[in-house]
């Protein structure tokens, strides 16, 4: 599937189905690649070129970001855990992703919050710069970081390998960025077996079929590097 670059027209709707604005490689995107998926909805995926934008993609998100929720009647939502929350609500008849508990509810929200904002971004930005700005020691040490805090909210919600009793939105949220972790750990020197907790909800996750679906392709690429 390519990707819709500048000059490029708008596609137009063909049927009456979610369209999902996104990039093959983007974290954000995957999220709610991997919440559709996990309530089995049906959707089209329309990739934007990131380096060159389209003029019209600035019209659903001023930000230029994707991803990007559009519905045929013309309304837009972008941010990923918002509109992952969106999907949450809109669509009450497919498998619910929070517990019901709102204490439990709150939990996940609490580990999307930390995770996936402060400590991953700086984590990943980091990564991205290991080598050139940032000694790889570094690099693993800030990860590590951000695993002890993981591990620490694990222990919060006392439960199998997953946040909660099953995979749900939390997990679902934070897992686009572990992918990617467990990819790079090599190239940081980061051991993710010296974090048993965060091992086991690894393996739990790759086990769940939305996760299978919706692999990050560059997982097989790196692999073999
Ligand atoms: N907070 C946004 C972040 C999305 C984001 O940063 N997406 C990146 C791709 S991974 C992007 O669109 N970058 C293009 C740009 O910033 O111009 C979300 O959660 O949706």
């Amino acid at each position: 599937m390519g990707h819709y670059s500048k000059g490029s027209e708008k596609p137009p709707f063909k049927d009456d189905r979610l369209r999902l604005y996104s990039m093959r490689f983007c974290p954000y995107a995957q999220r709610p690649r991997l919440v559709l998926a996990a309530k089995g909805i049906d959707y089209e995926c329309v990739n934007v070129n990131l380096k060159d934008k389209p003029d019209w993609f600035f019209d659903l998100n001023p930000g230029g970001t994707v991803p990007v929720i559009e519905q045929p009647d013309g309304a837009v939502i972008y941010e990923s855990a918002i509109f992952c929350d969106y999907l949450e609500e809109a669509f009450p008849d497919k498998p619910q992703l929070y517990p019901s508990d709102p204490v439990k509810k709150s939990k996940q929200k609490i580990i999307v919050e930390t995770m996936g904002k402060a400590f991953l971004t700086a984590f990943f930005k980091t990564l991205y710069a290991v080598g050139e700005e940032e000694p790889k020691e570094t690099c693993a040490l800030k990860g590590a970081e951000c695993l002890c805090v993981f591990i620490l909210y694990l222990k919060l919600t006392d439960n199998s390998h997953f946040i909660c009793d099953k995979p749900g939105m939390g997990d679902f949220l934070i897992w686009p960025f572990f992918e990617r972790l467990l990819v790079w750990q090599a190239l940081i020197g980061l051991e993710l077996t010296q974090f048993p907790a965060v091992s086991a909800w690894c393996a739990a996750m790759n086990e769940v079929p939305a996760v299978k679906e919706c692999t990050y392709p560059g997982r097989n690429v790196l692999k073999v590097l």
